[in-house]
């Protein structure tokens, strides 16, 4: 019999949350064939995910107007706030053998009440934010005594870079599309056709990408890259990132199929692209700067010199993660190029200006590069968030029928 598992995401701000789930879901559903939902609270969040895959079900605002949405044989469903669920809903919902509620949204109060009424074991899990804080290994698995019922057991998920832990998002065949898009010379010319740069010989050019929340840290790093002696392309999709840069240029305002230039710099905005062709975009840059948690996964099975803009918490403790992932990420790093790449992350991330910085960084990218293949092949021996999650359920399971 098929496993019934349903996810809940409420979108805090940006695409992080829904990134998240979105690439679970389909993973789940396409790797470990179970039956899936994911409810989602921000369809207009949701939409730009699907440009790409259901070009056909966006309104003229671009947005979706259904409430219940089948893509990639993932089930979508709006979460309307307040939740207008009926009893049927509750009662499917609650009768799943896993609710996941992600990064701790809280579930439905009806939901949870349907939960204490069903007669089966569910596990009812929380997928926590990603650190590479110590204290993670030991919390992840973890129960919180829940009142609905005795046969709904909740744990904590925690991901995380070591053995022990929830593990990372990491399908099935993204090694082997990494090193073929890698391999292909083409597919960086293709890059450069598509924002109009192509025509220009570009083979000795340097790529990078922006995926960065607004920061005065980014002027300097353009400056850098204007003033250097190699030229250098910057693909900055659609967002936040596009705020800084726009100030840099003095421009009112930068659209996807723009290019500006200053120096040895040309900075071309791309539309906001597919999970899948944004990776692609990571692997054929020679430096990626991403944010926030699945970019930032993601640059790191690209192997390519990355640095990580983290999101900004308000008592500043972001820092203390961003340390805890140095720590892990730079061991074994020759010193010189990891002490520039901390300088440039911790400038970065605090906002100063990163012009001398880059320079500093810029000769230690091949270091860069041959560490972050180290780095990939170490991750990748752990089993991945969706089979540590499946694997999980069957220990559940066995527990609860002995
Ligand atoms: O968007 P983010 O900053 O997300 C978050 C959220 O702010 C969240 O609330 C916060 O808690 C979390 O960070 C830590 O960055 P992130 O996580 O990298 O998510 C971006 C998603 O968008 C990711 O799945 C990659 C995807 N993406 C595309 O699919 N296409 C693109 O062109 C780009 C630039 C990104």
């Amino acid at each position: 019999m098929t496993t019934r598992w349903t996810v809940f995401c409420a979108i805090i701000d940006n695409f992080g949350d829904i990134g998240v789930c979105w690439r679970l879901a389909r993973q789940l559903r396409q790797e470990h064939a179970l039956d899936l939902e994911l409810w989602v609270d921000d369809w207009l969040a949701l939409s730009a995910f699907l440009k790409a895959q259901l070009p056909e079900l966006h309104d003229q605002n671009g947005s979706l107007d259904q409430d219940t949405l089948l893509a990639d044989g993932v089930l979508l469903r709006r979460w309307h706030n307040p939740w207008q669920g009926d009893a049927a809903i509750d009662d499917h919902i609650a009768k799943s053998d896993v609710i996941i509620e992600a990064f701790g949204c809280e579930l439905p109060a009806s939901v949870k009440l349907a939960l204490g009424k069903v007669q089966k074991p569910v596990l009812w899990l929380n997928l926590e934010y990603l650190s590479a804080e110590q204290w993670v290994k030991e919390c992840h698995g973890l129960s919180s005594p829940q009142p609905v019922a005795k046969q709904v057991r909740k744990h904590f998920f925690f991901p995380g870079f070591e053995q022990g832990t929830g593990g990372l998002l990491r399908e099935a065949d993204i090694l082997e599309n990494h090193a073929r898009w890698q391999q292909h010379a083409e597919r960086r010319q293709q890059l450069l056709q598509m924002t109009g740069l192509g025509a220009k010989n570009q083979a000795d050019h340097l790529l990078v990408s922006l995926f960065s929340y607004d920061t005065p840290a980014l002027s300097g790093w353009l400056d850098a890259l204007a003033e250097q002696t190699q030229p250098a392309i910057c693909f900055v999709p659609e967002g936040k990132s596009l705020t800084a840069v726009s100030r840099h240029f003095a421009r009112p305002e930068l659209v996807a199929g723009d290019v500006v230039s200053a120096g040895a710099l040309s900075v071309a905005v791309l539309p906001f692209r597919s999970q899948n062709d944004y990776d692609e975009l990571l692997s054929l840059c020679d430096f990626n700067l991403v944010r926030g948690e699945d970019s930032f996964v993601r640059a790191q099975w690209a192997a390519r010199p990355f640095i990580w803009h983290i999101y900004p918490q308000e008592d500043g403790v972001h820092m203390l993660k961003l340390q805890a992932f140095e720590h892990l990420y730079l061991d074994g790093l020759e010193t010189e190029a990891a002490k520039a790449w901390r300088a440039f992350s911790n400038g970065w991330n605090q906002g100063e200006d990163c012009r001398e910085l880059w320079h500093y960084l810029r000769p230690q990218l091949s270091g860069l590069q041959s560490h972050g293949r180290k780095w990939q092949k170490k991750l990748a021996v752990m089993p991945d968030l969706a089979t540590n999650l499946v694997n999980f359920e069957t220990l559940f399971k066995l527990s609860a029928h002995p």
